[in-house]
């Protein structure tokens, strides 16, 4: 799928007081502000025209915006995210979107966040996390497949969604940690596994023909550049604290 958009939306002050397993500290919200506009700018280097949503008052996780929804080439799905806290941000995400495409909504008990959903060609793999039940996944899958996409769930025992572990980096490329390197629904495909001590790089974004990946992680930088692709780095330290990542901060299509 070659992106020509992404929703983002900008975090507000009260990030801090999003959900978090991290042990790293509380984030510095002027710092990820500057991180915030450097991703943008990342974004848009890379050909992406890029809306830049305000902040969502009362959702301090309201930036990790790829949770709120699904976009493929011939939907947006409306998730319903599995933190109760975070159910709130998919209203204003599904308006963004609905300039774009059609939208349908994950229904109750499914519940389902985008970071558990990666899409390779036409394939989705789902994962089944703490935060995604079958019910959500198989929402999402009946939705895809009457597209003519296919769907594989996948549980997820490490890390918080299935995309903070697995990435695709390019067509037939996998990069992941260690914990999925053996799995074999994702068998078929080249896999770059990263070493553990840089398993959150395992969270790296394909924009089209370029990778944008956490700073900080030289191995997985060496792995990567033997795909011949340009990298860009950028620093998402703060948004790490809040257990984020690169993928989360936008929806790409
Ligand atoms: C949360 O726990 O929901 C947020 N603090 C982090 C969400 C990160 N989202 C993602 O990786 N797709």
């Amino acid at each position: 799928m070659t992106f020509t958009h992404a929703i983002t939306r900008r975090p507000g002050k009260d990030m801090a007081s999003g959900i978090t397993t991290s042990t790293l500290g509380p984030p510095d919200c002027i710092k990820a502000l500057e991180q915030f506009d450097a991703y943008v700018d990342a974004l848009n280097r890379c050909g992406l025209s890029v809306t830049v949503l305000d902040p969502l008052e009362g959702h301090p996780d309201g930036h990790f915006v790829e949770d709120a929804a699904v976009v493929t080439p011939d939907v947006a799905v409306i998730t319903n995210p599995g933190a109760p806290p975070r159910r709130g941000e998919v209203r204003s995400i599904a308006a963004a979107l609905q300039h774009y495409r059609q939208t349908v909504w994950v229904q109750p008990p499914g519940t389902i966040d985008g970071g558990d959903v990666l899409m390779v060609g036409r394939h989705f793999f789902i994962g089944l996390s703490d935060r995604t039940n079958q019910q959500g996944a198989r929402q999402l899958g009946e939705a895809v497949t009457g597209f003519g996409c296919t769907w594989t769930p996948v549980p997820v025992a490490a890390g918080l969604h299935f995309k903070s572990s697995v990435n695709a980096v390019s067509e037939d490329t996998l990069l992941l940690t260690r914990d999925f390197a053996d799995h074999p629904a994702l068998a078929g495909f080249h896999r770059i596994v990263v070493l553990p001590q840089e398993a959150y790089a395992g969270n790296t974004l394909r924009v089209n023909d370029r990778l944008i990946m956490p700073a900080g992680f030289p191995d997985t930088r060496q792995k990567l550049q033997a795909l011949g692709k340009p990298i860009i780095e950028l620093d998402v330290s703060e948004f790490r604290k809040m257990d984020g990542g690169l993928t989360c901060l936008s929806l790409r299509f």
